[in-house]
């Protein structure tokens, strides 16, 4: 199965993912996530991917990584993991693999499959135990696409389909916490610009068996509007400001795994970042920047430090 479905480039001179020569926006977010990630997963892993801006990394029937590769529709990457799950199983238990030749099945999904589309499957994978690891880079919009709105895009950020003084109207939506309510065997927030608290929840994640989330906030300087060489100081910023709180959830408790004291104004965030230049010109939308600044104060206010 792994030579005839499962594509996989050999001879690669490196032991992890190699991002130059895709077409890939300088400064993405999302693939800087991704590196640290599979530097710490390896090569023994089926990557299933939803169709997102990642995809564009794979050209058939050559990818960038050392492991596998499987293509699903939006909705489908954990249906498509629970076949590889399967698959997998069934030729360890028959003998035809043994257990060195065992692989993690890893989904890879953007916030447009993971918050709306695919939430479903994702729900139901969950549900059944599905022993996966769940990878969603979220740059908070339908990036592959032009950035319109998703369930991930926070409120008054400029979008493709938000164009108005006041930017989005919804809400974005708290992913974390509708996995921490399935009670899976792991769930965690991670940034690529904390590279070391990123790695640390993904070797965790990997010794753990059944449903894992590491969902990574994905700086996006495309569908974000700044300058690529901005990525890493707004990704800093997305956690010194307290937007972004780095967490995991096991054994049934939340734990916040960088606690920022004191927090950053969240202007100094969105100051940076052309979605919300609105916010700042031609007039300062004060109602909104304390709105905003508010719902962070709540949040930290409500954890238990
Ligand atoms: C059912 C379906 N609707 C629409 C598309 C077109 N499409 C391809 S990628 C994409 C954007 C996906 O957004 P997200 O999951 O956030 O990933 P990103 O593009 O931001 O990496 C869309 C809408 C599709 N492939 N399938
Ligand atoms: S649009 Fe954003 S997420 Fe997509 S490749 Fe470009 S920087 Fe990365
Ligand atoms: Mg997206």
């Amino acid at each position: 199965m792994k030579e005839t479905v499962l594509r996989r480039m050999k001879d690669l001179p490196s032991s992890h993912l190699l991002g130059g020569g895709t077409p890939m926006c300088a400064g993405c977010g999302g693939l800087a996530a991704l590196h640290e990630v599979y530097d710490v997963l390896g090569e023994k892993t089926v990557f299933v991917n939803a169709a997102g801006c990642m995809t564009l990394l794979s050209t058939y029937p050559f990818t960038p990584f050392r492991g596998s590769w499987l293509y699903t529709a939006m909705a489908s990457a954990p249906a498509g993991a629970q076949g590889v799950r399967d698959a997998l199983d069934i030729l360890l238990e028959q003998g035809r693999i043994d257990a060195s030749e065992n692989l993690e099945a890893v989904v890879l999904t953007g916030d447009g499959a993971a918050y709306g589309m695919g939430l479903s499957a994702t729900s139901g994978a969950i549900e059944r135990g599905l022993d996966f690891l769940y990878l969603c880079y979220d740059n908070e919009g339908y990036g592959n696409t032009g950035q319109q709105f998703s369930g991930a895009t926070p409120h008054a950020a400029r979008t493709a389909t938000s164009t108005g003084f006041a930017g989005h109207a919804g809400y974005k939506k708290d992913l974390f916490a509708i996995w921490a309510a399935h009670e899976p065997a792991y769930a965690a927030t991670v940034i690529g610009a904390e590279p070391l608290d990123l790695a640390r929840k993904v070797e965790r994640a990997r010794g753990l068996t059944g449903p894992r989330l590491i969902l990574a906030l994905a700086p996006c300087p495309t569908g974000w509007g700044y300058d690529p060489e901005l990525s890493v100081d707004i990704g800093k910023l997305a956690v010194q400001t307290g937007i972004w709180p780095l967490k995991e959830f096991i054994d049934g408790r939340v734990r916040h795994t960088k606690v920022p004291k004191p927090r950053r104004p969240i202007e100094e965030y969105l100051q940076l970042q052309g979605r919300f230049a609105h916010l700042f010109e031609p007039r300062r939308q004060d109602d909104l920047i304390d709105e905003l600044q508010g719902r962070v104060d709540a949040y930290w206010q409500s954890v238990d430090e």
